[in-house]
C-alpha cells in the first residue's frame, strides 16, 4: 500500500520482534472491515447484536482486570526525569526499551499483525497529524476505524515522509502485572503491552492525541487539550463556540450533546456537537483561537446515558456502534446498562459473562466504566463544521469538575493568566474513568493530569506563553463550572444537564460583555438574576446557595493548591504563583 521507507522499515523491525504469522494493511475499505467483523464473531472476539434494532452494531468483553486505563503502569519516557516531570511515571528510555522489547518478543507468533494508517484530524488539515498503528487485535482495528479516519487515504496523505507516530500494541494474554502503556515523546513512538480496553489500546486517543501531540504542540506552539467542543446557535442563527476541559467521567459527552430546556428551545436556541472528547486549539490568522476535534467518532461512557440525560449520545448508538462491557439482553440481543431505564433485562447476561436475571441481580450489570464506540456522523447535532480544516473560532474556555463542596456553579476569570490559574488548580471526585479508588478529591490541571506528556510545569508556563500570544480582545474568556455540588444530605443542588445552558448562555453574554457580574475573591459570578430561571424547579435563594463561597474551604483548598504545586518546585511559572498569592490575599480579608 505503499512505498514510504521509513513506514516499511519500522514495519520489518516490528515484524522481526514481534513475529506475527501474517499481516494484513488495512486500506479503510468496507469489504474489508466487514471481513474483520465477521472473523471476530466467529472466534468470539465479538457478538453480533440484533440486526434490526442495531444494525451494524457489535458486542465485546474485555477481561476482568482490563476494564480502564492503568495510570500507575502508564510511563512518559523522556530522556531525562524532570522532562516527564513529577506528575508523570517515567523510565529511561533505553531501560524501557529493553523491558519492553522482552515482552513483545514473539508476542505475535500464530497471530496476524494488522497494520492501521490513521489520521488525527481530517486527513490534509492543516492541524492533522498521522499516525500507524500495529496491532494484533481486531477489536482494535474497528475501533480504530469508527475514532479516527483509517486506510489507504492516509498513507497517499503521508506520501514518503517520516511524521508520524508509530504505535505498536500486542495484546498478549492481558497480564496487568505485564501491562505497559509508554510514551517515547522524542521518538514520536507508543507501545501497548498486555492490554485490550479503551484508552490504553487505541493508540490514537489518549496516547497520541493528547499525551504525545501535548508535546509536540509545546514545541510547535499549538495546544492539545482535553476537551469537548460545542457550538451553540442563538435565535438569529448565529453560531458561538465554547471548548470545557472536565476529568474523564464528569460530563463532556453529554455537555457537548446538550438539548436545551424546552423555553429555550421554542426561542430557537440548539446546540452543535464539533467534539466531546479532545480538542486541538491553534492560533488562526485573524488573531483567535480554533479548534478542530481530531476524533471520528464518540468512546462514551455507558451508564447513565438515556433519552432523559443524552438523547444524542443515546441515538448515536443506534448503528455501526461497538459496546464494550455492557449488558446483554438475551431475549432479542440488545444492550443494557445502569441508567438506561428502570427495566433491566430479565433474561441478561451481566457485563462479565455470566447469565443472570437482571431483575434481582444485586451490583451491576454493565460496569461502570462500559462504553459504545459510535460513528460521530450517527449523532443527530453533529456540527456541519465538524470536517472543517480549519476549525472553529473559539469564544469560551470552561473549567469544570467534581466539587461536593467549593466551587460554585459557575465563575469567570480575571484574564488569561487568572485563567490559567484557575485550569491549573481543578480538582475532581476520581471515577470509574481509571482503575483504582473511586470518589477521591484529586489534583487535576485542565483535567490533564494523566495526559499531560511532559513536565506539568511547562505545561502550565506553554498555557501562559499561548496567552501572551493573543491580543486581550481576541483570547477566549475562561470559566469554571461545578455541575456536582451537594447539599448537606449529598444531593445534587443543580439540575445539571440540559439546564446547564442556562449557564453557558451567561457565559456567552459575558463573552459580549453582556451578562452582569459582581466580582467577589475567586473571580466574577453572576449577579443575582443572571442566570435564567425560567421553568426551574428551584428557589431563586437555592440557586443562591450554589454561588456561596465559603472563605474557610476555600483557604484549606489553597492551602492544598500550594502542597501541590510545590512538587514543581523552581519550575512552576512565576504567574500561578502570583495568582495563588493573589488569592490567598483575598481570602485571608
Ligand atoms: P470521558 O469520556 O471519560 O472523558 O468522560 P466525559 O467527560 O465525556 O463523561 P460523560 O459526559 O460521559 O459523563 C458521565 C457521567 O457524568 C455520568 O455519570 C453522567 O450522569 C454524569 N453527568 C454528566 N452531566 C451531568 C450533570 O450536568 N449533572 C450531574 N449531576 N451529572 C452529570
Ligand atoms: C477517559 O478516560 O478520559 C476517556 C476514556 O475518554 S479512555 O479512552 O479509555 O481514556
Ligand atoms: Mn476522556
Amino acid at each position: 500500500m505503499t512505498n514510504n521507507k521509513v513506514v516499511l522499515s519500522w514495519l520489518e523491525e516490528m515484524k522481526a520482534l514481534t513475529t506475527p504469522d501474517s499481516i494484513v494493511w488495512i486500506d479503510g475499505s468496507e469489504e474489508q472491515l466487514e471481513a474483520l467483523r465477521a472473523e471476530a464473531v466467529s472466534t468470539g472476539e465479538m457478538i453480533k447484536l440484533n440486526q434490526e434494532k442495531l444494525p451494524g452494531c457489535y458486542y465485546h468483553r474485555t477481561a476482568e482486570n482490563d476494564v480502564a486505563r492503568v495510570e500507575d503502569r502508564t510511563f512518559i519516557c523522556t530522556p531525562t526525569k524532570e522532562e516527564a516531570g513529577p506528575v508523570n511515571n517515567w523510565m529511561e528510555p533505553s531501560e524501557m526499551y529493553a523491558k519492553l522489547n522482552a515482552l513483545y518478543a514473539g508476542s505475535m507468533k500464530g497471530r496476524t499483525m494488522y497494520v492501521i494508517p490513521y489520521s488525527m484530524g481530517p486527513v490534509g488539515s492543516p492541524f492533522s497529524k498521522i499516525g500507524i498503528e500495529l496491532t494484533d487485535s481486531i477489536y482494535v482495528v474497528l475501533n480504530m476505524a469508527i475514532m479516527t479516519r483509517i486506510g489507504k487515504l492516509v498513507l497517499d496523505q503521508l506520501g514518503d515522509s517520516g511524521d508520524f507516530v508509530k504505535c505498536l500494541h500486542a495484546k498478549k494474554d492481558v497480564n496487568p502485572d505485564e501491562r505497559y502503556i509508554v510514551h517515547f515523546p522524542q521518538d514520536n513512538t507508543i507501545m501497548s503491552v498486555n492490554s485490550a480496553y479503551g484508552g490504553n489500546v487505541l493508540l490514537g486517543k489518549k496516547c497520541f492525541a493528547l499525551r504525545i501531540a501535548s508535546y509536540q504542540g509545546m514545541q510547535e506552539g499549538w495546544m492539545a487539550e482535553h476537551m469537548l467542543i460545542l457550538g451553540l446557535e442563538n435565535p438569529k442563527g448565529e453560531v458561538k463556540y465554547i471548548c470545557a476541559a472536565f476529568p474523564s467521567a464528569c460530563g463532556k459527552t453529554n455537555l457537548a450533546m446538550l438539548i436545551p430546556p424546552e423555553y429555550l428551545k421554542e426561542k430557537g436556541y440548539k446546540v452543535w456537537t464539533v467534539g466531546d472528547d479532545i480538542a486541538w486549539i491553534r492560533k488562526g490568522k485573524d488573531g483567535r483561537l480554533y479548534a478542530i476535534n481530531p476524533e471520528a467518532g464518540f468512546f462514551g461512557v455507558a451508564p447513565g446515558t438515556s433519552v432523559k440525560t443524552n438523547f444524542n449520545a443515546l441515538e448515536s448508538t443506534k448503528k455501526n456502534t461497538i459496546f464494550t462491557n455492557v449488558a446483554i439482553n438475551n431475549d432479542d440481543m440488545t444492550v443494557w446498562w445502569e441508567g438506561l431505564d428502570k427495566n433491566p433485562p430479565e433474561n441478561c447476561t451481566e457485563w462479565t459473562g455470566k447469565q443472570v436475571n437482571g431483575k434481582t441481580f444485586e451490583g451491576k450489570l454493565a460496569h461502570p466504566n462500559s462504553r459504545f464506540t459510535a460513528p460521530a456522523v450517527n449523532c443527530p447535532c453533529i456540527s456541519s463544521e465538524f470536517e472543517n480544516p480549519e476549525g472553529v473560532p473559539i469564544s469560551a474556555i470552561v473549567f469544570g469538575g467534581r466539587r461536593a463542596k467549593t466551587a460554585p456553579l459557575v465563575y469567570q476569570a480575571r484574564d488569561w493568566n487568572h485563567g490559567v490559574f484557575v485550569g491549573a488548580t481543578m480538582a475532581s471526585e476520581t471515577t470509574a474513568a481509571a482503575a483504582g479508588a473511586v470518589g477521591v478529591v484529586r489534583r487535576d490541571p485542565m483535567a490533564m493530569k494523566p495526559f499531560v506528556g511532559y513536565n506539568m510545569a511547562d505545561y502550565f508556563q506553554h498555557w501562559i506563553d499561548m496567552g501572551k500570544t493573543l491580543d486581550a480582545d481576541k483570547a477566549p474568556e475562561i470559566f469554571h463550572v461545578n455541575w456536582f455540588r451537594q447539599d448537606d444530605e449529598g444531593n445534587f443542588m443543580w439540575p445539571g444537564f440540559g439546564d446547564n445552558m442556562r449557564v453557558l448562555l451567561w457565559i456567552l453574554d459575558r463573552c459580549a460583555g453582556e451578562a452582569s457580574a459582581r466580582e467577589c475573591e475567586i473571580g466574577y459570578i453572576p449577579e443575582k438574576g443572571a442566570i435564567d430561571t425560567t421553568d426551574l424547579d428551584m428557589t431563586p435563594e437555592a440557586l443562591e446557595e450554589l454561588f456561596e463561597v465559603d472563605k474557610k474551604l476555600w483557604l484549606e483548598d489553597v492551602a492544598d493548591q500550594e502542597k501541590y504545586f510545590a512538587q514543581f518546585g523552581d519550575k512552576l511559572p512565576a504567574e500561578i504563583k502570583a495568582e495563588l498569592e493573589n488569592l490567598k490575599a483575598k481570602l485571608s480579608k
